[in-house]
């Protein structure tokens, strides 16, 4: 018999052919935790798959034949992966395949803020273009600006990379240990965090949260930040203390933001944020692009299918559990 899984986001058609060889599937759209036919499917799931949602001692508990779970995703935040372990469940992510398509959603919010192109662009279409641009249009410079990455995970990598290479900019780190590949090839120097804030143009999160990012950046730190920089936030919302972000770019403590990712997601309508100018804000696409996306959730599949068959050699978050 084929074990059963629980598939809980949409995938592509031939992905989801491949899932049918190997486990028989109960696919539903998103955690239905209130559905009873959810519920009857998770009691004999040996695995599951989707993203989103709280994976916690609480569904655990729902679940008391789970052996692995997949998130088509790099991050796991959402996972209690304490109460995983407990439960000998593995947890596999997607960490590599979307390296490149996130530093590139990073770039272009750079690039957006430092130029204004949503906000220009905006006032084109509302026919505000009525002779030469002056002043009141400009934007500032990226190139040769000082670039400080908060985080020197693949992504970082890749961020400097395209800095370095692609826009002759110097590049500052903030890791918890020094990243030799980042210094030999771009020539990125490592610093404390005050120094990141004091030196950096653009300040660029991409950490992931935990209990130790979590609102690491925050009034104080926005202060020690040049009151032209840019806080660019494509890790997780919550590193930054939101409304100390408000008042920040309310008061002119720094120059702009460009956020791909929020305390709340989707981000409140209501948001002060969304009222800006000098705040691009996007709906958490860093990863979004069909090629990406295809390839999160083809290896979220093989992760899956490594883990129920006793074949893991990458993409897990607890490999002490393989040993044991
Ligand atoms: C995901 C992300 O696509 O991978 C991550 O951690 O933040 C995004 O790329 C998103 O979480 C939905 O799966």
């Amino acid at each position: 018999m084929k074990p059963a899984i629980v598939l809980y986001k949409s995938i592509p058609a031939d992905l989801r052919a491949k899932l049918d060889q190997h486990f028989t599937v109960h696919a539903f759209d998103g955690l239905q935790l209130d559905n009873a036919a959810f519920d009857q499917a998770l009691q004999q799931a040996e695995g599951i798959l989707g993203s989103g949602g709280k994976i916690d001692e609480a569904f655990l508990q729902r679940a008391p034949k789970l052996r692995a779970a997949s998130t088509v995703s790099v991050g796991y935040d959402n996972f209690d992966v304490t109460a995983l372990n407990a439960h000998r469940v593995l947890l596999m992510h997607t960490p590599t395949v979307l390296t490149e398509t996130v530093a590139d959603t990073i770039m272009s919010l750079v690039l957006a803020t430092a130029r204004r192109v949503v906000e220009v662009a905006e006032r084109v279409k509302a026919g505000e273009w009525q002779g030469s641009i002056g002043p009141d249009w400009y934007g500032v410079d990226v190139h040769h600006k000082t670039i400080g990455i908060l985080g020197m995970g693949r992504i970082g990598l890749a961020l400097a990379q395209r800095a370095h290479f692609g826009f002759g900019m110097p590049v500052l780190y903030n890791a918890r240990r020094t990243h030799e590949e980042a210094e030999q090839r771009f020539n990125a120097r490592r610093c404390d965090l005050d120094t990141l804030l004091a030196e950096s143009d653009f300040l660029c999160i991409t950490l992931p949260l935990t209990e130790q990012t979590f609102h690491l950046i925050g009034r104080e730190q926005l202060a020690k930040m040049k009151q032209s920089g840019i806080l660019i936030n494509a890790g997780r919302g919550p590193v930054v203390d939101e409304q100390a972000l408000i008042e920040a770019l309310q008061d002119g403590t720094i120059h702009a933001a460009g956020l791909d990712v929020f305390e709340q997601e989707p981000v409140a309508v209501d948001s002060p944020l969304l009222k800006m100018a000098n705040v691009v804000a996007l709906p958490h696409i860093g990863s979004a692009t069909h090629e990406t996306r295809y390839g999160m959730a083809e290896c979220a599949v093989d992760n899956l299918i490594a883990a129920l068959t006793g074949t893991v050699t990458e993409n897990c978050v607890n490999p002490q559990l393989l040993n044991k």
